[in-house]
């Protein structure tokens, strides 16, 4: 009998579908973000200039992509190597002009991401897009909440233009198109008015979210945070802010969670329920904050695979889930790969729990089998349903990818000068 055969009977004895469990996860979209393999930085700005809005890259490890062709060819290598149903990410200075045709981010056009359209299409991915508010000029430092009234006219036109183009995604897609609004807006040091940024941040939303769209098609989300580097002490869109504007905005947005934006003992995992008592759909963002959001590369651990169990348990089509992270002190194809990987082994993970067997005890209040039960789950034959994910979607099993990485690491990425 194979490892899977005697797998799959023994989770049936726990009353798990292995079957069901792989199948639904076949069709689960996790977004890709392109940010990891060029360190956040763009096409559209000099890309020696420094990543600002409080998020920072470490490290220098060879093979940076310096253009759309070695972002996509990275790419490219990603895909073959991760299951499941991948989707692009884009953020918006990842536009790509043409012949000198630089446009600034207030004047963005559907045609600066035709050829990622068509990259799109090509692989059958849908997209999802994001307007980048940082590492800009125009960043006074603020951005949607900034006191200058040019300024602030500059990022809600850039807004609205991200919204023209997440239109553009989704209609030639034919997928629907997550944009995330994430600003690094804040301050350094005690402010002399914490309100007037978030009234006019609030101010911006209503702008922006009033540009045409099919909420049905493009669904904008309202990212929060708690704190960034060199604006460690006032943040304008923090959590409380973030959270009611999508609550008095229902109609128009989402909330997106990303696990790195709360204060170190608060956990994701626990927040995703009480979103969903109010919301009928949420937004993610998977990284890994080490003592602050450092992003660093997902792994399989414990919140990881919390947060995973919770999406399953309360509904995983209500869930968008992206990644979320950039390290450039190790392979940065490798990091996709590990961190795409695991997160959708967290999401198998999930999908193998007695779902209702586990309620019911809690109901019963079996507090003490539950705990037996739960512990039980963790010592699973969980490698063999994953290798058989694995081969169902024609990808390497563990063991069998970083050495494809190596080679191209050898032959690609060490000839690159940047
Ligand atoms: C930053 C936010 C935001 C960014 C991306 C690049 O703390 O998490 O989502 O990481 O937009
Ligand atoms: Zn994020």
């Amino acid at each position: 009998m194979n490892g899977y055969k005697k797998a799959k009977e023994r989770y049936a004895e726990v009353s798990v579908d292995t079957e069901k469990a792989i199948e639904t996860l076949k069709n689960v979209s996790v977004s890709l973000h392109c940010w990891q393999g060029d360190d956040v930085r763009g096409f559209d700005t000099d890309p020696s200039k420094p990543l600002t809005g409080g998020i920072q890259t470490t490290g220098n490890y060879l093979g940076r992509a310096g253009n759309y062709q070695q972002l996509m060819d990275d790419i490219d290598l990603v895909l073959k190597l991760i299951p499941g149903k991948p989707k692009m990410n884009l953020h918006a200075s990842y536009a790509i002009f043409e012949d000198g045709n630089w446009a600034d981010r207030d004047k963005l056009q559907p045609k600066h991401f035709e050829k990622w359209v068509n990259f799109c299409k090509e692989r059958g991915l849908g997209c999802d897009f994001n307007p980048t508010f940082f590492s800009h000029k125009k960043c006074d430092p603020l951005t949607l909440s900034s006191a200058n009234e040019e300024t602030r006219k500059f990022w809600i036109d850039h807004g609205k233009a991200c919204i023209r183009v997440s239109n553009y995604l989704a209609q030639e897609l034919n997928d629907t198109c997550v944009m995330n609004i994430w600003t690094g807006d804040g301050l350094k040091d005690i402010p002399g008015d914490r309100l007037g940024p978030r009234v006019r941040y609030k101010e911006s939303l209503d702008e922006i979210l009033k540009e045409p769209y099919d909420f049905n098609k493009v669904k904008p989300c309202i990212e929060s945070k708690v704190f960034g580097i060199g604006v460690e002490a006032y943040t304008t869109g923090s959590a409380e802010f973030a959270l009611s504007y999508a609550a008095f905005n229902k109609d128009k947005c989402i909330p997106l969670m990303d696990n790195g934006h709360y204060h170190p003992t608060e956990v994701v995992s626990d927040k995703i329920s009480a979103l969903l008592t109010f919301f009928d759909e949420i937004a993610l963002h998977i990284t890994r904050p080490i003592r602050w959001d450092s992003d660093h590369v997902v792994l399989f651990d414990d919140e990881t695979k919390e947060i995973a169990r919770e999406i399953v348990r309360c509904g995983i089509d209500k869930v968008n889930i992206a990644l979320d992270y950039f390290d450039a002190s190790i392979n940065r194809v490798a990091a996709w790969v590990i961190g795409y990987r695991n997160v959708q082994k967290a999401l198998l993970y999930g999908l193998l729990q007695p779902i209702e067997q586990l309620k019911k005890l809690q109901e019963e209040q079996k507090f003490t089998e539950l705990m037996v039960k739960q512990e039980e789950l963790k010592t699973m034959p969980f490698n063999e349903i994953w290798d058989e994910y694995c081969n169902r979607c024609n990808v390497p099993k563990d063991g069998q990818w970083f050495e494809i990485v190596e080679e191209y690491e050898r032959k690609v990425l060490s000839k690159r000068t940047q």
